[in-house]
């Protein structure tokens, strides 16, 4: 083993001679064990460190989870027997709407960005995620948000339109009134950003946190997988965000989006809301699969077969589930040869999908297997989502879907794909990484009652549920008639969700169970092969006591005394020695080490910041639009100041000797920075946003025969293109401050970076002024309405732009920013091309294609 790859002459074991000496690592452990030690008292809650973020996040996830179970068991008694009266149909309504909702927005989603917080960075060796308080503020806007969306039923204001809200039963007061879908919206939103904000946060950590050496194809595949799911959710939840906008504008302004007497279309919903949706039941599914291809090798206690091939199908999954959505659509009326299609890429997924489980398979084929409640639960899930892969390639079939569709027998196929593949997968994951992170193992006897109530219980609730769908059962219905044959699979059904869930209680217990008083597991005590496992049994905040060197997929199996060179500090970066919290910054392909990051500690600023931002949505569902204006305001204070004080800082020497010899520098700005990615990684998601905007005008472009209709008047020529002019000027200004600046000429780079934010302005002005001055009356058909959005879209991320640079240049002012210390303007000026394109494509949209057609 030599560093020799990384340009440094072979050095092996311990650089420093004194790092064999007891009293010097003691010193180093002292120190590091202070740095990352979590703050005390009521200040806990300022944390930011991913093993106290990533618990709470988990603990909130599986609170939110048991609220929308009660809901689902209150629902079971209402439909036990036949014409029940246990819930009104109203609150029947709100509460299958808040099940559905919280399970898949609340629960699904968010559980695997937590479980991911907590475990990526322990299986990369690394100290921390590169952005701390990224992971707090998406916790914190999580928990906000949530709370928000689930408190509404207390008040019998919850939504009641199920989880996909299809206008137009849902933007119109005459059939929803109340604030119900508003609350949806507003706090689904709010909470899609925390989603956004920890997938930038977990693509970031995974390509550029890795440990030295850990080139791609020797990443842990859990890694592979948040990759892909990370990557899937940039590109799902945006067109989710997008329909939002739209929906909350016909629902508070009257735009008529969805509204087909004035031009609109529901079926645009159905579009932006799938194209979302599907891409989910595989967001959720993938990082279920992920725990499953590290607890499979485990207990085999050989490595997983065919790493590439599951490498493949993960990603392979994740691009066709893109090219699925309208296999939810099949009753709307879309054209046959569309039929003909969608049906047959949901019959392709399976493939993937299928490939994933053989692997699993044939790795326990030929591994030595060793039971445990882990391998219960993996076993489980296994059984039931192959069940539910089955009748989904049932309903993928155009005319049996016609059929089932919005029947009972959907019911059981959702839970079965879910709870086979979601939640049985997680409590698997759950009695698997008990132990590396509390140091206890959980009772093996209760884990195994748990999975028999559970997997019992879970087929007596849903397998009925085929069978009463088949006959006709609605879903969605709160109650039906005696002398059907729906009593006897109802009846079933609900004696199954309790028996599920007594075995949900008893994890529950087990997780709750104080267990301070009995001894710790042995450390690695399924003898695992991945570098999670170096956590040792009484842990510090630190992670890894120095970070490895890694050559080989299982490096606790494969490479000889791995866990004592972790151990005494022979890796990288074993001290603290200026008192700060620091990892390593690798290249994205190969891990060779680029960077010492300095990582920032606990704070308050995040959890402020998503008050106020919650504020902001909170404020806006009630339509107290100056509240709303004032929380908008201090939210962005409150981010800037937080930016402004925790970030790009300039440190106190320009290296440092991170060990073994080798020097690295702490500050690096551009593509080889963590911050120049999140940035790339962000703006990917909101371009998508956009570019589902304009896929709603060209989408009303091919539905209608006149559109723009002929009589319309457009937003002329004259303003769009001076706007995009300006805007252009503003992005040569960002390019030219960033080379400038990088040059020496402080003094250019300011007065291009004061100018550009000016011409930004007044580019975003004239933007919104050209429909204005044209009078287009966005109430009155969706034309105006579609080129309003685009304009005020566009222009929003103009005054977004100028914010930035103004930014950039009060730092610069301030002494923060240098012609070598420049992360500020060289983010900046990355943000400046997507704005211009994004300029450039709104005026072709909505000033030029007129003229074309
Ligand atoms: C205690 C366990 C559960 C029970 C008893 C249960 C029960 C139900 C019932 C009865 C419905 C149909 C309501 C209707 O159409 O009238 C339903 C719908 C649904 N469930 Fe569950 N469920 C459970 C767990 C889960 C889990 C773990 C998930 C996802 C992670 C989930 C996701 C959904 C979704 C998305 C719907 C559709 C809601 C809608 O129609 O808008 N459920 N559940
Ligand atoms: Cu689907």
């Amino acid at each position: 083993m030599s560093d020799a790859r990384f340009g440094i002459p072979g050095i092996t074991g311990a650089t420093h001679a004194d790092q064999e000496d007891p009293a010097v690592r003691q010193g180093q452990e002292a120190r590091l064990a202070k740095v990352w030690e979590a703050p005390k008292g009521w200040r806990y809650w300022s944390a930011v460190n991913n093993t106290e973020v990533g618990i709470w996040y988990t603990a909130t996830a599986f609170a939110f989870m048991l609220f929308a179970g009660v809901l689902g068991l209150m629902m079971r008694v209402q439909l036990a027997v036949p014409e029940n009266d246990f819930l009104s149909a109203n609150l029947y309504n709100q509460a299958y709407t808040l099940h559905g909702t919280v399970m898949m927005f609340l629960f699904a989603v968010p559980i695997f960005e937590a479980v991911a917080i907590v475990i990526l960075p322990q299986m990369l060796g690394a100290r921390d995620l590169p952005f701390p308080r990224l992971s707090a503020f998406g916790y914190w806007c999580f928990l906000i948000g949530g709370v928000f969306v689930c408190g509404s039923i207390f008040f019998s204001s919850a939504p009641t339109s199920g989880w996909f809200m299809y206008p137009p039963l849902t933007t119109q007061e005459r059939f929803t009134p109340g604030y119900g879908p508003d609350i949806w919206l507003l706090g689904l939103s709010f909470i899609e950003v925390a989603s956004i904000a920890a997938a930038v946060e977990l693509i970031v950590g995974t390509l550029k946190c890795r440990p030295p050496g850990m080139r791609l194809n020797l990443m842990p595949l859990y890694a592979w997988y948040v990759l892909v799911v990370a990557g899937m959710i940039l590109f799902a939840f945006p067109p989710l965000i997008a329909g939002d906008i739209l929906f909350e504008l016909e629902r508070l302004f009257n735009w008529p989006f969805f509204d087909p007497e004035r031009g609109g279309d529901p079926i645009l919903w159905q579009h932006l809301f799938w194209i979302f949706g599907h891409p989910e039941v595989y967001i959720v599914f993938l990082p279920a699969i992920a725990l499953l291809a590290m607890i499979v090798p485990t207990f085999a206690q050989r490595p997983l077969l065919g790493y590439s091939w599951i490498v493949l199908a993960a990603v392979g999954t994740g691009f066709l589930s893109f090219g699925l959505w309208a296999h939810h659509m099949y009753t709307t009326g879309l054209p046959s040869i569309s039929l003909g299609f969608f049906s047959a890429a949901s019959e392709a997924v399976a493939i993937p999908t299928g490939v994933q489980i053989f692997v699993f398979l044939a790795t326990l084929l030929t591994g030595r297997v060793i039971y445990s409640v882990p391998m219960l639960f993996v076993s489980g899930a296994l059984a039931i989502f192959v069940l539910g892969g089955l009748t989904g390639v049932m309903v993928a079939i155009v005319p049996f879907d016609w059929q089932a569709h919005d029947t009972y027998f959907v019911v059981a196929h959702l839970h079965y794909v879910l709870i086979g593949g979601m939640l049985f997968p997680v409590v698997a994951g759950i009695y698997y990484y008990w132990p590396m992170i509390t140091g206890r193992k959980l009772s093996d006897r209760l884990g195994k009652v748990a999975f028999w109530l559970m997997f019992v219980g879970f087929n007596l609730a849903f397998l009925p549920m085929h069978w009463s769908g088949l006959m006709g059962m609605p879903r969605r219905v709160w109650t039906y008639p005696a002398g059907l044959s729906l009593d006897l699979p109802n009846l079933l059904s609900s004696i199954g969700a309790f028996v599920f869930a007594a075995g949900f209680l008893v994890v529950v217990f087990e997780a709750l169970r104080p267990r301070g008083h009995l001894p710790y597991a042995p450390r690695n005590v399924w003898n695992a092969g991945t570098p999670e496992w170096l956590a040792d049994t009484d842990d510090k905040g630190w992670g890894v006591r120095s970070i490895p060197l890694i050559t080989t997929r299982y490096p606790l199996w494969e490479q000889p005394n791995f866990v004592d060179d972790v151990d005494k500090g022979r890796f990288y970066l074993p001290d603290a020695e200026e008192m700060q919290r620091e990892t390593l910054v690798t290249g994205v392909l190969d891990a060779t080490p680029a960077q010492c990051l300095r990582v920032p500690g606990p704070t308050f600023m995040t959890f402020w910041a998503a008050v106020l931002l919650g504020a902001v949505f909170i404020f806006a569902t009630f339509h107290w639009w100056l509240a709303t204006m004032v929380s908008m305001v201090l939210a962005t204070g409150a981010i800037i100041l937080w930016l402004w004080r925790g970030t790009a800082i300039i440190p106190e020497k320009p290296t440092k000797d991170v060990g073994r010899g080798l020097t690295l520098p702490l500050y690096v700005s551009g593509p080889r920075s963590v911050g120049w990615w999140a940035m790339l990684i962000t703006m990917i998601g909101d371009s998508t946003a956009f570019l589902s905007l304009v896929f709603g005008y060209y989408f009303f472009f091919t539905i209608h025969v006149d559109f723009p209709p002929a009589d319309a008047d457009g937003p002329g020529l004259f303003w769009p293109l001076t706007a995009l002019a300006l805007v252009l000027a503003a992005w040569l200004a960002a390019q030219l401050a960033l080379r400038i600046n990088r040059a020496g000429g402080v003094g250019a780079a300011r007065l291009l970076m004061a100018g550009g934010g000016v011409l930004s302005l007044a580019g975003g002005a004239a933007l919104v002024y050209a429909p204005f001055v044209t009078g287009l009356d966005p109430v009155t058909h969706v034309y105006p309405a579609t080129v309003w959005v685009l304009a005020i879209w566009t222009s929003v991320h103009a005054a977004v732009g100028a914010l930035m640079l103004f930014y950039c240049l009060a730092r610069s002012l301030a002494g923060r920013m240098t012609p070598v210390h420049d992360i500020d303007i060289s983010n900046v000026a990355l943000y400046w091309h997507f704005m211009a394109a994004t300029a450039a494509i709104a005026v072709a949209t909505v000033a030029l294609f007129p003229l074309a057609v």
